[in-house]
C-alpha cells in the first residue's frame, strides 16, 4: 500500500502547540469521515497562523474539503435502506468477519445474550445479528455479518466494518483454505481502504484509509488437524495480529476470547470520584487508550473542562492521591477525582 503523508508531517514546522499535537494523533486513530472532519477542523482552529505554517494550513484546508467531499458521497450512497446501519451501544462495537461456515454466529451465540440462526451450510447469515457480550464492568457489542466469500462483496456490509471499532476474523480449523482464505479478506479490507492492525499504525495513512483494529479466531479447534493448521496461520500472521484457538462447540478459550475482545478495543475504564465519596466501580467511564484527564473532564461536562486545573489520582488501598495535571494519561482503572 501506498502511504503519502498528507499532512506534510516530514517537514512539520517547528513550535507546534502540545494540544494540535495532541488532536493530531487523534486524527490518526478516526474512525469515521465525520470524526475526521472534526479533527481536522480542530486542527486548523488550533494551528498558529504564520509564515512557517502556511503550508501545513493549506494542507489542511485542501484535506477537509476532500472529506466533506467523500462525507457528501457517503451520504449520498446510504440514503437507500441499509440494513447494515447498527446503532452502537455499549463500550465499543466489534465485527465478526470471515468465510462462510466458519462458526461466526457460533462465536455470537457463545459470548452473548443472541440466538442467531446457525447451520451446516454456508452462506446461512445474511443480515447482520447483533448482541452484548459482558466483560467485568462493560458490555461490548458484537456484530455477526454475512460471510466473506470470493463472490461480491456487498459494499454496504464493509461500510458497517469501517463503521465499527475492531473486528475478528474468524478462520475455521477444519478447513485447509485457511492461509488464502486469510490473503483474500485482507485484500478485501485493502480494496474498502481498511488497514487492519494491532500495534500502532507507524505511518501516516492517506486520507480515504481508516486503521481498524483487529485480531484472529480460529474456530473448531475440535476438528483434526486443527493445531497444524493453527500453527500453520500462527507462522504466516508473523505476530502481525493475535491468534485466538477456540472451540465453539467444547467451550474452549471462550474466557480468553472475551478478554482479548475487550483487549481489541483499547479502551480504558476510569472511575470517577466525588470529594469525599467512593467511586462507583459498576459505572466506569470508557475512553480510548491515551485520553487524558481533560477528555474525561469534556465527556462529564463541556462548561467543567473549561475550568479544570488538573485531578487527584486515586489509590484507594492506600487512601492516598497524587496530583496530576490536565494531559495525564489515563489508565485502565484509574480512579480521578476532578480538580477545578
Ligand atoms: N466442530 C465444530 N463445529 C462448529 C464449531 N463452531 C461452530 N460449528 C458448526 O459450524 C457450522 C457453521 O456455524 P455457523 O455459526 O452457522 O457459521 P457462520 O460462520 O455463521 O456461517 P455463515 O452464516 O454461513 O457465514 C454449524 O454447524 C456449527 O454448529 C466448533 O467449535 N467446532
Ligand atoms: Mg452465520
Amino acid at each position: 500500500m501506498i502511504r503519502i503523508s498528507p499532512l506534510g508531517v516530514d517537514n512539520l514546522p517547528a513550535n507546534l502547540p502540545p494540544e494540535y499535537k495532541r488532536t493530531e494523533e487523534k486524527l490518526r486513530r478516526a474512525k469515521t469521515i465525520e470524526e475526521k472532519i472534526e479533527i481536522v477542523q480542530k486542527l486548523i482552529a488550533l494551528l498558529p497562523k504564520h509564515k512557517g505554517t502556511d503550508k501545513l494550513y493549506a494542507d489542511l484546508k485542501r484535506k477537509l474539503s476532500k472529506l466533506k467531499e467523500m462525507a457528501e458521497e457517503e451520504r449520498r450512497k446510504t440514503a437507500r435502506y441499509d440494513p447494515f446501519l447498527i446503532k452502537k451501544s455499549g463500550a465499543g462495537q466489534v465485527v465478526l468477519l470471515g468465510f462462510p461456515n466458519s462458526g461466526k454466529s457460533s462465536i455470537l451465540k457463545a459470548l452473548t445474550n443472541s440466538n442467531p440462526e446457525i447451520a451446516d451450510f454456508p452462506f446461512t447469515t445474511v443480515k447482520p445479528n447483533l448482541g452484548m457480550m459482558e466483560f467485568e464492568n462493560v458490555q461490548i457489542q458484537l456484530v455477526d455479518l454475512p460471510p466473506i466469500h470470493r463472490g461480491h462483496v456487498d459494499p454496504l456490509m464493509m461500510n458497517a466494518v469501517r463503521r465499527s471499532d475492531g473486528m475478528l476474523l474468524i478462520f475455521d480449523a477444519g478447513n485447509d483454505e485457511i492461509l488464502d482464505e486469510y490473503e483474500y479478506i485482507l485484500k478485501v479490507l485493502r480494496e474498502r481502504k481498511i488497514e487492519p492492525y494491532w500495534d500502532r499504525i507507524e505511518d501516516e495513512m492517506d486520507v480515504g484509509w481508516i486503521g481498524l483494529r483487529a485480531m484472529i479466531v480460529v474456530n473448531k479447534m475440535d476438528r483434526d488437524y486443527a493445531e497444524e493448521r493453527f500453527e500453520m496461520l500462527m507462522e504466516f500472521v508473523n505476530s502481525r495480529f493475535p491468534v485466538v484457538p477456540i472451540s465453539v462447540v467444547e467451550g474452549r478459550n471462550l474466557e480468553e476470547l472475551k478478554r482479548k475482545i475487550f483487549e481489541l478495543l483499547d479502551i480504558v475504564r476510569v472511575y470517577s470520584k466525588r470529594p469525599g465519596k467512593p467511586p462507583d466501580y459498576e459505572k466506569p467511564f470508557v475512553l480510548r487508550r491515551g485520553s487524558t484527564v481533560l477528555d474525561l473532564a469534556e465527556e462529564i461536562h463541556k462548561e467543567f473542562s473549561k475550568k479544570l486545573k488538573g485531578a487527584k489520582l486515586w489509590d484507594m488501598e492506600r487512601r492516598t492521591y497524587r496530583f496530576v495535571e490536565r494531559n495525564y494519561e489515563m489508565k485502565d482503572g484509574d480512579v480521578i477525582e476532578l480538580v477545578i
